[in-house]
């Protein structure tokens, strides 16, 4: 297991040196921000950002995302252009010695909540999803501020683009994604760099859009689309176990033991009613999936890929990126870390 974690790069309030000093931190997850989704990231970019890394004492091995032009998900004649950058982004990335890459397929909208600073009752603050609140909003209608939205969109061209979705389903959407993967894992394979799709959040349809990584099912489905291990996964234990349907453990048991996740993303939901959820601190505890059990899964599988702490808490007066900041995020990667060292060690004296 290697341990990772998110930065946002020089416009991150939480400094790459501190994250170095959180023990056993092993690489960095990051992106090039400032080009347009669907281009091509220039190979100098890369290399000052695997740069700046490294100087900081640690991996630039995970890039998360290089995110898929919509043209690709709505399988649009322009496509393969978009499909020719991707390869290119896969070859520059490889170039620099990038690992895994992470991307998701879902439509228009990334994850997605109610709210962003939902105060708990020690004084914290979490992202929540309440589907009452959900249902209640119209993104045609303005309400455009939510997290993961794209605000580049004006009303217009998002008005356009539900137009285009209201024309596919998910049968469509999973042919627009098989014609991406066996475009794509040829070039990645070339080039020893892991794809690794992240799940849908929430896993379900929003805003009438279709969604497709949200279940085992699917996720058998996807993993033969190009049955592959440079086909794999990021899985992201808050975003599939928001769903009540899914078995988490189950699940990174099943699919760490066929070598197909080679990204893992821990973090804690407690599930509060028919389609709603709290995002909660990595102590399991806190929520309703068992962290202990999910690393003894890995470490049974003997997983070696890299893991992340996912969206913390806001705690101890910290304030910046809702989900990123460095406090919770920190404590969560230390809880990981523990439980990882204690299965070592016990694995070492069973021997
Ligand atoms: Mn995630």
């Amino acid at each position: 297991m290697k341990l990772s974690f998110r930065w946002y790069g020089e416009d991150d309030p939480v400094k790459i040196e501190y994250i170095k000093q959180i023990p056993s931190m092993y690489s960095i997850v990051t992106a090039i921000y400032d080009v347009p989704v669907g281009e091509v990231w220039s190979v100098d970019s890369i290399m000052d950002l695997k740069e700046r890394v490294e100087e900081a004492g640690l991996k630039f091995d995970v890039i998360e995302s290089v995110p898929v032009h919509e043209d690709i998900k709505l399988g649009l004649s322009t496509r393969n252009g978009y499909i020719e950058n991707y390869k290119k982004n896969i070859e520059n990335l490889a170039k620099a010695g990038v690992k895994v890459i992470c991307y998701n397929f879902m439509p228009v909208f990334d994850w997605t909540r109610s709210q962003l600073d939902k105060t708990l009752e020690d004084g914290s603050t979490v992202l929540v999803y309440y589907k009452e609140q959900i249902d209640k909003m119209d993104p045609l209608k303005g309400e455009l501020s939510l997290p993961g939205w794209d605000s580049s969109y004006t009303k217009d061209e998002l008005k356009d683009i539900f137009e285009q979705y209201s024309k596919i389903d998910e049968e469509d959407l999973w042919d627009n994604l098989e014609y991406f993967l066996k475009e794509i894992i040829p070039v990645a394979e070339a080039n020893d760099v892991k794809m690794a799709i992240h799940p849908d959040d929430p896993p379900w349809p929003i805003f009438g859009l279709p969604r497709i990584i949200t279940t085992e099912e699917n996720i058998d489905r996807f993993l033969k689309l190009v049955d592959n291990k440079y086909n794999g996964l990021t899985f992201c234990t808050g975003s599939l176990g928001s769903g009540n349907f899914n078995d988490i453990v189950k699940m990174v048991d099943k699919y760490s033991s066929r070598g197909r996740i080679h990204f893992m993303h821990v973090r804690n939901v407690k599930l509060v009613g028919e389609g709603s959820f709290e995002e909660a601190a990595h102590y399991s505890s806190e929520g309703s999936l068992d962290i202990v059990e999910i690393m003894k899964a890995l470490h049974r599988n003997k997983f070696d890929g890299y893991l992340r702490p996912d969206h913390g808490r806001m705690i101890w007066g910290e304030t910046g990126r809702p989900g990123y900041g460095l406090y919770d995020r920190a404590l969560g990667a230390m809880y990981i870390a523990g439980i990882w060292e204690t299965l070592e060690k016990i694995s070492k004296e069973v021997e």
